[in-house]
């Protein structure tokens, strides 16, 4: 396989509700999609970086100077296109993980679609449907909270995560486990908005028994991390402090985390994601599948990823409708509190025209 044309294109998407986590409130999706073409086969690849670097430090049009300038470059150089070669070929370049991901993942789909064998196969998944979990953002009062948590269990879902921020943790999560109960699956995501001085306060949710507290600390805080968790009885998850499966093994021996939140953007592609499982599996630690506000292109590989067998937590795999009221691919339906796996060739769902070229703010060709 050998590159022929690649397109860099913007889609904008309305997100049904506005999304507050610690580090901002999102309203609208501005998504880079990356769409590859070879002699035999065409594919799809999501960028997931977020319009501004207060996530991680990459951002959107960052992600798209990056892969521009550098990364097709060096991939339209290789006469024997196959997945594994993307990373390798990559590596020059420094960090960009989610540019390199979004690049890689449409190089798979090509590569798998001109084979007809399904991401999820080639991943190792081993079932049908995914278990889904829905990520609760920060919100103005308690009732308007316990108002949104009750529309997700109603509509379904399995999992409650709840945003929280320094002022909007403990009684966040008293009135949801006092409302809804002690069964409920329920976690917290504070996004790096703590410090250890916190370590107190934090240990306040134990009595409430979570699932995990995801990153508490920054992202190059895993000392730190360790240090919280042995004050902690909830398991730390970390999210932003994974960057790739190193990064795992030495949080894990440092004890900095007991749970492991996988993003492919994070750590550089579904490949590297998939050896990020595959470690955690081989230790005996759970993973879950994280989520970026992803259209209809990443979470369909998202929920293949999330269909391997060391995913014992449900996923921030949600319905489409969680999020957009149109989104660009056949809309992803909560069946159970369940997601089906796409079972076609590469990612098993395509952009439907007419809807990508509504939402479209912005088309790059190259050759
Ligand atoms: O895709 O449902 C989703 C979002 C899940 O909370 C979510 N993601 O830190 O895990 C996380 C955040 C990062 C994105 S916030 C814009
Ligand atoms: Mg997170």
């Amino acid at each position: 396989m050998k590159l022929a044309q690649v397109e860099l294109r913007r889609v904008a998407l309305p997100l049904v509700a506005p999304f507050r986590t610690s580090f901002g409130v999102e309203t609208t999706r501005d998504v880079l999609l990356v769409r590859v073409v070879t002699a035999d086969a065409e594919g799809w690849g999501e960028c997931v970086a977020g319009a501004e670097p207060r996530y991680s430090s990459e951002y959107v049009d960052g992600a798209a100077d990056v892969l521009r300038r550098f990364l097709l470059p060096a991939v339209a150089d290789l006469h024997d296109l196959r997945p594994e070669a993307v990373a390798p070929a990559l590596g020059f370049v420094k960090g960009h993980r989610m540019a390199k991901a979004a690049l890689e993942l449409a190089v798979l789909d090509a590569w798998l679609r001109s084979r007809g064998i399904s991401l999820a196969s080639h991943l190792g998944a081993t079932r049908e449907r995914v278990p889904a979990g829905v990520s609760v953002g920060i919100m103005g009062s308690l009732p308007e909270l316990l108002d949104a948590v009750a529309g997700y269990l109603d509509a379904g879902y399995l999992r409650i995560k709840l945003k929280i921020e320094p002022g909007w943790d403990l009684a966040p999560v008293e009135a949801v486990r006092e409302r809804f109960g002690g069964e409920l699956m329920l976690q917290v995501d504070a996004n790096a908005a703590y410090t250890l001085a916190d370590a107190g306060h934090l240990a306040g949710l134990d009595p409430f028994g979570l699932l995990l507290i995801e990153q508490p600390l920054p992202e190059e805080d895993l000392l730190g991390h360790a240090e919280l968790q042995r004050r902690l009885r909830t398991p730390i998850c970390l999210d932003e402090s994974i960057t790739s499966v190193k990064a795992a093994a030495d949080a894990l021996a440092l004890g900095a985390c007991r749970i492991v939140n996988v993003k492919a953007g994070r750590v550089g592609g579904y490949l590297e994601a998939r050896r990020l499982h595959d470690l955690c599996h081989a230790r005996g630690v759970p993973v879950w599948c994280g989520g970026m506000l992803e259209t209809g292109i990443g979470r369909a590989a998202n929920v293949a990823l999330a269909a391997l067998p060391g995913f014992t937590l449900p996923g921030d795999t949600s319905a489409s409708d969680r999020y957009f009221h149109l989104d660009v691919t056949a809309p992803f339906v909560l069946q159970n509190g369940h997601l089906a796996v796409p079972q076609g060739p590469g990612l098993g769902v395509e952009p439907l025209p007419a809807v990508l070229e509504e939402l479209t703010t912005r088309v790059e060709r190259l050759r």
